[in-house]
C-alpha cells in the first residue's frame, strides 16, 4: 500500500479503541442522504486506501453557494483542490506585468484554513491568455522572459501554497503531435514546454512536484506515447519533471477500461514519475437515464481503482463534483450531469460507487 502511514496510523486508532468516535464529516448531511459511518467522506477513504488525497476543482461562480461551500472546503470529502479558473493566465496577468491573484484567493485561501491541499493549475496552456499576450506578435526572446516573469511571481507569491503545479497543460494533438498555439509557433517547436520547467524549478518550493497534464492520455496511445517520449527525452537533458496528470474526462459509452488506464498509468509510473487522475468526470448524454447513471458510476469506479492501484498514482481530481457547476454542457450541448452530486446535492450512484471502491481496498 503507498503512503500507507496515515493509514496505519487511523486503523491503529480505531483498533485502540473500543467505542470508534464518530468519522470526520460525520453528519455534515448534504442531499438528504442519512448519513452513517459507511460514508465518512472520500478523502478519508481514499487516504486509508493508500493514496494521498481525493480532490475536486473549485470555480468561483459558485463561492457565494454555502451549500456548495461547505461541501467543496469539507476535507474529510476532498484534501485536495484545484482552482478550476482562478489561477490561469487571464486571471493572474490580465495586463503585462500586474499581478492580480484575487479569484484565486477565494478558493486557496479558505482551502488553506480547511486543512487541504492544492494542485496549482496551470502555468501555460494554448487557452485563456489575455488579450495583451495573443494580439501581438513577441519574438522567441520577448516570450521566453514573459514567460520566466509570469512564472516567477506566480511561483513566488503561492510558494508554499501548492503540493503540485500542472506546469504545462494540453502542449499534444491527439495524434501525438505538437499543438500549434503562440508557443509552439513561437518557438518553432516545444522547447518552451523544458523552459517552462526549468522556470518552474527555480521558482516553486523545493517540494512541490511538477507535472505535465493533458486528456486522452488515459490508454496507451499516440498521444500518451509522445508524453512517454517527452519525459525521456526531458530525464536524458536533465529538465526538471516530476509527474504526468491524467485528466480523465470521459463519456459513458466509450470511456477506456479499467486496465486500459492502468496500463497507461503504469507507462508514467515506470519512468519513475508519479501519477494523478487530475480532472476526472464522466458525461452522459442528455436526458440521463438510471442506465446511463449505472454505467456512470462503474466508470468512476474503475478510474478510482486504477488508480489506487497502481504504484505511485497519488491521488484523484473530479473536475467539480456537482453538476449545475460542470463545464461540460457549455462545450458538448446535449451532454451533462458528469459529477458527483446532481442539482439538489444528492449524491448519485456515481459517489456511492467511489466511496465503495476506496472501501473496498
Ligand atoms: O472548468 C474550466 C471552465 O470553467 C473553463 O471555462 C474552461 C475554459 O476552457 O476550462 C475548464 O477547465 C479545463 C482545464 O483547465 C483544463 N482541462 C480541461 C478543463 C475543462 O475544459
Amino acid at each position: 500500500m503507498k503512503f500507507d502511514v496515515l493509514a496505519t496510523a487511523i486503523a491503529s486508532l480505531s483498533l485502540a479503541t473500543a467505542a470508534p468516535a464518530p468519522e470526520p464529516g460525520f453528519g455534515h448531511g448534504y442531499g438528504g442522504h442519512k448519513q452513517n459511518l459507511k460514508y465518512p467522506g472520500l478523502d478519508v477513504l481514499a487516504k486509508r486506501a493508500g493514496l494521498l488525497y481525493f480532490g475536486t476543482a473549485i470555480d468561483n461562480v459558485v463561492l457565494n453557494d454555502t451549500r456548495y461551500t461547505s461541501i467543496a472546503f469539507n476535507r474529510s470529502e476532498f484534501g485536495q483542490v484545484t482552482p478550476a479558473n482562478g489561477q490561469k493566465w487571464m486571471y493572474i496577468e490580465p495586463e503585462r506585468n500586474v499581478f492580480n491573484y484575487t479569484m484565486a484567493n477565494e478558493i486557496v485561501i479558505p482551502s488553506k484554513k480547511a486543512g487541504q491541499i492544492r494542485r496549482c493549475h496551470n502555468f501555460i496552456w494554448h487557452n485563456q491568455l489575455p488579450d495583451w499576450l495573443t494580439s501581438k506578435n513577441y519574438t522567441k526572446a520577448e516570450l521566453t522572459s514573459i514567460l520566466e516573469n509570469h512564472i516567477k511571481h506566480e511561483a513566488t507569491y503561492f510558494k508554499n501554497d501548492c503540493y503540485a503545479w500542472d506546469v504545462v497543460n494540453e502542449a499534444l494533438n491527439d495524434d501525438g503531435t505538437w499543438r500549434q498555439d503562440i508557443w509552439s509557433n513561437t518557438f518553432g517547436g516545444p522547447e518552451y514546454i523544458a523552459l517552462a520547467f526549468k522556470f518552474a524549478r527555480k521558482y516553486v518550493s523545493r517540494n512541490t512536484r511538477l507535472y505535465y497534464n493533458d486528456y486522452n492520455i488515459e490508454t496507451v496511445n499516440n498521444k500518451s506515447l509522445a508524453v512517454v517520449a517527452m519525459v525521456k527525452d526531458f530525464q536524458k537533458r536533465g529538465v526538471p519533471i516530476d509527474g504526468v496528470g491524467l485528466q480523465a474526462h470521459f463519456t459513458v459509452g466509450r470511456s477506456p477500461t479499467y486496465d486500459q488506464v492502468s496500463a497507461s498509468i503504469a507507462q508514467f509510473n515506470k519512468l519513475g514519475l508519479e501519477t494523478a487522475l487530475t480532472e476526472l468526470d464522466v458525461r452522459v448524454a442528455l436526458p440521463d437515464t438510471p442506465a446511463q447513471q449505472a454505467d456512470q458510476a462503474k466508470i468512476y469506479a474503475d478510474s478510482v481503482k486504477a488508480c489506487v492501484d497502481a504504484r505511485d498514482c497519488v491521488g484523484v481530481t473530479v473536475w467539480d463534483f456537482w453538476d449545475p457547476v460542470s463545464w461540460v454542457p457549455s462545450t458538448f450541448p446535449g451532454n451533462g450531469d458528469a459529477d458527483l452530486l446532481d442539482a439538489n446535492f444528492t449524491r448519485k450512484p456515481a459517489y456511492y460507487a467511489v466511496s465503495d471502491i476506496l472501501r473496498d481496498d
